[in-house]
Parts: structure tokens; C-alpha cells; sequence
């Protein structure tokens, strides 16, 4: 007299484990019971074989990029309707010339390279969240600090710190842009030697622009941000009714709060490029500071102007 099976009561025989319900979701079941590993077994034959080890690490690599894939190939079909022109372009070159594929991450080195080819930036290995000053003063000098670890296997969609997703698909296309370059490097140089107060408004700047930035293009809005641009989710809700948007004054922009632990309620919209880089200048231009700086590129130095 064996009841029948209610699959859709919960009962404390059956507790809630999660289980992956789509194939897609196999991306999630990669966490190893690392006992047996050659790396951490010392009983294991080949812990002592280094070539042994390397291989080893080279193959379990491969098995780790199918995080990339999981988040390339969802971002993909957003990118032709919600990614502004520059996004698009520039992702375009990145496939064709520097390894961005679904199944590829790419060595730093070689995206490196390639941006400093196209604008002079180039990225600088950094092991977490650097405080928002050391942070923006690499810009100045158009280093990009740039982390190498990726997300936990287990949330594919979201990492509450920066990684080598969001760099790569985030930051990476829009820092090839000259244009966009000009404007971080200019961020950078404002933030030298600024009050504690000042990095605080600037940061905030950096957050609403590079990070969560919308652009007007094409009689729509279209996303140009890092933080947008990296995340299916974000995207989606970027270009939807749901949040507000404000159009982008330096002003008011510097002092709005936000959280980087949710979906963001706010955004803000530039006219174009050349109208958000005039504004962020002539804010940058009513902040106090001792000194005026200018970069020079041959010496990547910053040189003092004697002011008039
Ligand atoms: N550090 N590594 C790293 N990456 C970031 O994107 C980053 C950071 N530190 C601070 C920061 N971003 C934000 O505070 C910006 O608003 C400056
Ligand atoms: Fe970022």
C-alpha cells in the first residue's frame, strides 16, 4: 500500500539538493574532489613527475573555458541589438585577430598586445579589487589593471568581483576604441594626487560610465558599459522599463548612490562619446589641484604644466 509518488510535493524524504535540470547547466557540476589530484597527493605516481603535472593542468584548463562558452555564447545573441557601435566593432577585430572565441580564453599577453596596437592601452596583471585611487591612476598611464582568475563554476552568470570574464568581453572591446581610451586615460590623469573626497566622486563617475554607461546611437540606447556588457542578466535589464534613467551630468552623476551587490535601479545616458568626454573635462577642470598634469607618451611620464 505504497503511496503515489507526488513529484510536485516536497517532502522531507526528498530534501532540496540542486540538480541541474538542462544539459546546459553541467556547467555548474565542475567542482573536483581534488584527493586523488598529482598536485596535492603525495602518494600519487606522477607528484614528483612535473611534465606529468603541466599536462595534467593543461587538460583540466580546457575543462575550465566551458564557463567562457557558457557566458560568450549567451551574451552573443544580445550583442547585435543592445551593444553600442563601437562594442560591436571592435569585438568583431578581437575574434578575427586576438583569439576571442567561445573557446578560447585568450592569454592576456596577447590582448595586450593587441590593444596597445590599437590605442596604447595595455593591460597589467592584478590579483583582486584594487582601491578605486591605485585603480584609476593606472589609467592615467593607460595601464589597465587586469584580473586573471575566473568566476566559480558554480554561478556562471554573476561574480560579485571583477574577473577575466568581465575584463575580457567588459572592457577589453571598448578600451580599443580611441576615443573611449582618451576618456578613461583622462579619467585617470583627474584623479592624480585628488582628495579622498574626489576619488570618491570619480569612482562614482568610472561606475556609471565605463562600468554601467548608456549611449544614445541610431535613434535608440544602447549599452557601452563593462558591467552591463559582461552580464546577460544586466544587459537585459539595462535596455528594459524596469530601471530609471537619467541623463549623464558630471554634476549630479558624481553624488548618486548605488550598489554593486544587485541588478543596478539607475543608469545614466550620454548624448554621444564626444559630449560625455566635454562634460567629464569641464568637471574635471573645477577641481582644485595643485599642479596641472599632462601625460607625455614618449617618457610615460607625467609632466607638471606651469600654470598661467
Ligand atoms: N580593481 N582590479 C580592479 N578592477 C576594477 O574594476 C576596480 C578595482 N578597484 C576599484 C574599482 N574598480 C572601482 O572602485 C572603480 O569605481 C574605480
Ligand atoms: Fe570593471
Amino acid at each position: 500500500n505504497t503511496p503515489i509518488l507526488d513529484l510536485n510535493v516536497v517532502s522531507d524524504q526528498f530534501p532540496k539538493a540542486w540538480f541541474p535540470r538542462h544539459i546546459s547547466e553541467l556547467d555548474n557540476c565542475t567542482h573536483l574532489v581534488t584527493k586523488f589530484e598529482p598536485e596535492l597527493d603525495s602518494d600519487h605516481p606522477g607528484f614528483t613527475d612535473m611534465n606529468y603535472r603541466a599536462r595534467r593542468k593543461q587538460i583540466a584548463d580546457i575543462a575550465f573555458n566551458y564557463k567562457q562558452k557558457h557566458v560568450y555564447t549567451n551574451l552573443k545573441v544580445l550583442i547585435p541589438t543592445h551593444a553600442c557601435r563601437e562594442f560591436r566593432e571592435n569585438l568583431e577585430i578581437l575574434e578575427k585577430e586576438g583569439g576571442y572565441s567561445e573557446h578560447n580564453i585568450p592569454q592576456l599577453d596577447d590582448v595586450s598586445k593587441f590593444l596597445k596596437k590599437r590605442t596604447g592601452f595595455q593591460l597589467r596583471p592584478v590579483s583582486g579589487l584594487l582601491s578605486a585611487r591605485d585603480f584609476l591612476a593606472s589609467l592615467a598611464f593607460r595601464v589597465f589593471q587586469c584580473t586573471q582568475y575566473v568566476r566559480h563554476g558554480s554561478k556562471p552568470d554573476h561574480s560579485p568581483e571583477p574577473d577575466c570574464v568581465h575584463e575580457l568581453l567588459g572592457h577589453v572591446p571598448m578600451l580599443a576604441d580611441p576615443k573611449f581610451a582618451k576618456f578613461s586615460q583622462d579619467i585617470g590623469i583627474a584623479t592624480l594626487g585628488a582628495s579622498d573626497e574626489d576619488i570618491e566622486k570619480f569612482a562614482t563617475l568610472y561606475w556609471f560610465t565605463v562600468e554601467f554607461g548608456l549611449v544614445k546611437q541610431d535613434g535608440g540606447i544602447r549599452a557601452y558599459g563593462a558591467g552591463v556588457l559582461s552580464s546577460y542578466g544586466e544587459l537585459k535589464h539595462a535596455l528594459s522599463d524596469a530601471p530609471k534613467k537619467l541623463n549623464f551630468n558630471p554634476d549630479t552623476t558624481a553624488v548618486q548612490v548605488y550598489t554593486d551587490e544587485d541588478l543596478q535601479p539607475i543608469y545614466f545616458i550620454v548624448e554621444s562619446f564626444e559630449d560625455m568626454q566635454q562634460k567629464m573635462r569641464q568637471y574635471a577642470s573645477k577641481i582644485k589641484r595643485k599642479e596641472e598634469l599632462r601625460y607625455d607618451p614618449f617618457t610615460q611620464t607625467l609632466q607638471t604644466l606651469d600654470k598661467v
